[in-house]
């Protein structure tokens, strides 16, 4: 599980640094040491919470190459990069501000304290859009998914609206959403069955259009990463009764993701049989040559079990 946490406001880590600091401070025996004390721990409470924050920005090194990858379709790592330094460079104004309030209470100059703690405010202000930035990464790291790492994998894949949901509910029961209409799955939904007692996950993700790899969007990107990290088996998923997409469309997208995921086992599972005419069935077989196909009725999860199963272990 990824571990998130989300950061108060900055002027409410400002009065919680002020009260920690006034409580500790007056614990000190000698009066004459308070204000020094009472300085030194308002501004490490903050500089210790930013640090902190910086170092909770995550990185590929700490969320490991899939989840890093799949985090990068939902915010950019220039956006990553700008947080981490503006937290540091926060950080170190701070220790600045301190610096000079610590040389100024040493030599009894009036108000070093009061300035120290107005100074420091403005910039943890200054901090505000940064602050509620990284709270909005604390909830897309959330809904990272949880990927088991030791169960063989299947991916489906293929144009939208062509069953992919409908075939994961089939499989494993998930109750991910279903709709009649294209791009309906955004994001990467997973579920799992056993197979002869060994786990197989199952993993669908949003519609791929035919077309080049630089024009795809952010949400196309993730059912690529998918593939590219996850995939033991791509499940291609066509819909032959042409009511999502053309053979033409599909055949081509089948071909290029072929190409890219090259060293990856395809097999191509021929959906909505039932309302597909004979002869859409009849062509659907030939577009796939060199390829393992399977076509199934809605209700027959148990076979594509099976047929998964065995092509995985
Ligand atoms: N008749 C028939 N309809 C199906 C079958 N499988 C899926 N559908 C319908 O096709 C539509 C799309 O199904 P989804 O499972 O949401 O398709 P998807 O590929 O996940 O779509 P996106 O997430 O938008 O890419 C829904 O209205 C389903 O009920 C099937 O085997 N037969
Ligand atoms: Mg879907």
């Amino acid at each position: 599980m990824i571990r998130t946490a989300f950061l108060e406001k900055p002027e409410e880590l400002v009065e919680i640094a002020l009260k920690r600091a006034k409580k500790r401070a007056a614990a000190a025996k000698k009066r004459s040491r308070k204000p020094e004390l009472k300085a030194v721990y308002f501004s490490n409470y903050l500089m210790e919470r930013l640090e902190k924050a910086a170092a909770r920005v995550p990185s590929e090194a700490v969320l490991g190459p899939f989840a890093y990858e799949l985090l990068l379709t939902m915010e950019s790592e220039r956006s990553l990069k700008q947080m981490r330094s503006h937290f540091l460079t926060a950080k170190k104004l701070l220790a600045r501000r301190k610096g000079s309030a610590l040389r100024g209470i040493r030599r009894e100059r009036e108000g070093s304290l009061k300035e120290l703690v107005g100074r420091s405010s403005s910039v943890m202000k200054s901090m505000k859009e940064t602050f509620a930035k990284f709270n909005s990464l604390q909830k897309k790291l959330r809904v990272l998914p949880q990927v088991d790492g030791n169960a063989k994998t299947v991916i489906l894949a293929g144009y939208p609206n062509v069953g992919k949901t409908t075939i994961l509910k089939r499989l494993t029961g998930s109750n991910a959403e279903i709709a009649s209409y294209p791009f309906t799955t955004r994001r990467l939904n997973l579920g799992y069955f056993e197979w002869k007692y060994m786990k197989v996950q199952v993993v669908d993700t949003p519609g791929l259009l035919d077309r080049k790899p630089a024009k795809r969007n952010q949400v196309e990107k993730r059912a690529l990463v998918a593939l590219s990290h996850l995939a033991d088996l791509v499940g291609f998923v066509v819909d032959c009764s042409g009511q999502a997409a053309g053979f033409g469309e599909q055949v081509r997208l089948f071909e290029s993701v072929k190409k890219e995921f090259a060293g990856k086992k395809f097999v191509v599972f021929l959906n909505k049989a039932d309302i597909a005419e004979d002869r859409q069935l009849e062509e659907a077989r030939g577009r796939f040559p060199g390829s393992e196909i399977i076509e199934f009725p809605p209700e027959k999860g148990a076979e594509l079990r099976e047929f998964i199963g065995k092509r995985l272990y």
